[in-house]
């Protein structure tokens, strides 16, 4: 590394001023750094939910208001989900790690068009965490895609994703499908992204609707609770 005087050394910096440095460092695509950021805060002693919540997805909710805002363009945002995903990967083994007990099965993808995945990924990051198999099919899913895979899994859980406004309409065909086929109820299906609420997950039929990574796994949790007490009782 070069060394002048504007050269910042992440370890020297306190915690607060590391966060605000990785957040710009995010912002700028700096993968190496973001890297180096989240293993000196592991180092520290955080949480690696509290490493992914705050410099990660807080870094990334401002690139998220710049693209909107025609400040930032597609490149600059793909290098900043690259050192995103950089960041994730370390901290991917320890959220996946905690040895609980095995919950159930969920088949999860981006749907149909959209091939946003960062949102996707770090549930099945965090679902893995919490003791759910996963089966991640990646980014723009066609129906069949998730109808296949659900059956041939014998899923408990569908999770879709979708970001876009005009791709999250999508899980409305999927589930519509599923209707079709008289499986809809075999199946738990929880939906998420960021221009989903609560009630367009109700509007297309969706079991529940999950605001972040973690709602997502407690709601799993709390579905297949329910589905295994149903199970005791018939
Ligand atoms: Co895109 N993009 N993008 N983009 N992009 C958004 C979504 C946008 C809101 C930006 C903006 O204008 N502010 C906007 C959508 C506007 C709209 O639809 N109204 C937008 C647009 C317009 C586009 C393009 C059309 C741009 C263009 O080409 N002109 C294009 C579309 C491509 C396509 O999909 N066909 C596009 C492309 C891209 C990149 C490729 C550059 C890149 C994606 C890289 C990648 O994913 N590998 C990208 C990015 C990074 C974003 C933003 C900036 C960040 C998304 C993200 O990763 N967030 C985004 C702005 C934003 O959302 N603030 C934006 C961090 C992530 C942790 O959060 O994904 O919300 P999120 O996931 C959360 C929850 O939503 C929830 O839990 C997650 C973790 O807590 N969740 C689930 C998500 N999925 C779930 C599934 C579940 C449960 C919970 O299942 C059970």
């Amino acid at each position: 590394m070069s060394e002048n005087e504007d050269d910042i050394i992440l370890s020297e910096l306190d915690d607060e001023e590391l966060v605000q440095q990785m957040m710009d460092d995010l912002y700028d695509g700096l993968k190496e750094e973001i890297e180096e950021g989240v293993n000196i805060l592991l180092e520290r002693g955080w949480e690696p939910y509290r490493v992914l919540t705050e410099p990660l997805v807080g870094g990334m909710t401002i690139v998220g208001h710049d693209f909107r805002d025609g400040i930032l363009f597609v490149p600059e945002v793909l290098l900043a989900a690259g050192a995103m995903k950089g960041g994730m990967a370390i901290l991917k083994p320890l959220l996946v790690e905690t040895g609980a007990p095995k919950q159930g099965k969920m088949v999860i993808g981006t749907v149909k068009g959209d091939i946003h995945d960062i949102g996707k990924n770090l549930v099945a990051m965090m679902m893995e965490g919490a003791g759910f198999e996963i089966v991640d099919l990646g980014i723009n899913n066609p129906v069949e895609e998730y109808l296949d895979a659900i059956r041939r899994e014998e899923a408990d859980i569908l999770g879709m994703s979708a970001l876009l406004t005009t791709t999250m309409p999508y899980m409305k065909v999927v589930i519509d499908t599923m209707k079709e086929q008289g499986i809809r109820d075999d199946y738990i299906v929880l939906v998420g992204g960021a221009p989903l609420n609560e009630e367009f997950g109700r509007a297309i039929g969706a079991d529940a609707y999950c605001r972040d990574a973690a709602v997502a796994v407690e709601t799993a949790k709390t579905f297949i609770a329910r589905k295994h007490n149903q199970g005791v009782a018939s």
